[in-house]
């Protein structure tokens, strides 16, 4: 078992690179727009190298051998980037389309958002192959990008954790809820969608006016 460790380990230093790397590009876009002043499709960014005993798990429950796992699962690496407003996430899903073949290359897309899992979850995910320098030379990862508005977000993250909790297999009285929740949610975003262009002047200006504060 700790050999086990120990191996994965290894294994997973060229994923927590690109994860570093990723999440650098991505903060640098929205960082671009704000120094020009302009508004950004991407509010937030995170990443995460999945934890081993989650691999492991998955591989079990999806019948991935273990010699294939790097190969196979698609999310070891994966970026979320978090949008204000629904029609962001198709921004930056141009934003990424736009760096195909040069320094990323899109494998294929999953829009959750169209096609909403059973669960509720929706969310747009990017599956790439990811080409890294190492110690060790040349490396290809592959990656998930998942682009999502703070609302489905907000909603993930906590029907996750409920399904940590309850080990997948949530009472269907809190499963029905959470249906609502996720309706209540996709609600909030089509109607923050509707005020988006007072919003995002509105919050121009408020960043203008804090620069000018700052500059004096
Ligand atoms: P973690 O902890 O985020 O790494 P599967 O995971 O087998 O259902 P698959 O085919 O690997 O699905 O890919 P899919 O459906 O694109 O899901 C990959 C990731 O998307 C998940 O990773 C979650 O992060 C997210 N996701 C997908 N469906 C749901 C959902 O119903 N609820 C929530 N909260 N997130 C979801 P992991 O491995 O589940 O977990």
């Amino acid at each position: 078992m700790e050999n086990q460790i120990r191996e994965w380990k290894k294994v997973l230093i060229p994923y927590e690179q690109a994860v570093e790397e990723l999440k650098v590009k991505f903060k640098s876009i929205r960082k671009e727009y704000r120094e020009m002043n302009d508004y950004s499709p991407i509010e937030f960014v995170t990443g995460r190298v999945k934890k081993i005993s989650s691999i492991i798990e998955k591989s079990k429950r999806r019948g991935i051998p273990e010699n294939r796992i790097v190969e196979l699962m698609e999310d070891i690496a994966g970026i979320r980037i978090m949008c204000q407003f629904r029609d962001d996430i198709y921004k930056v899903v141009e934003l990424i389309r736009a760096r195909n073949g040069k320094d990323l290359q899109i494998v294929y897309e999953k829009n959750y958002i169209k096609n909403t899992k059973e669960s509720g979850y929706k969310s747009y995910h990017i599956i790439i192959k990811y080409r890294l320098q190492t110690a060790l030379g040349e490396k290809e990862i592959l990656a998930e990008l998942q682009i999502r508005t703070l609302a489905m977000n907000f909603w993930a993250t906590i029907e996750h954790s409920l399904n940590y909790k309850y080990k997948k297999n949530i009472p269907e009285l809190v499963r029905n809820r959470l249906k609502k929740a996720a309706d209540a949610a996709s609600a909030l975003d089509d109607e923050m969608y509707e005020i988006r262009k007072e919003i995002i002047k509105a919050q121009l200006l408020f960043e203008r006016k804090s620069n000018i504060v700052t500059d004096i």
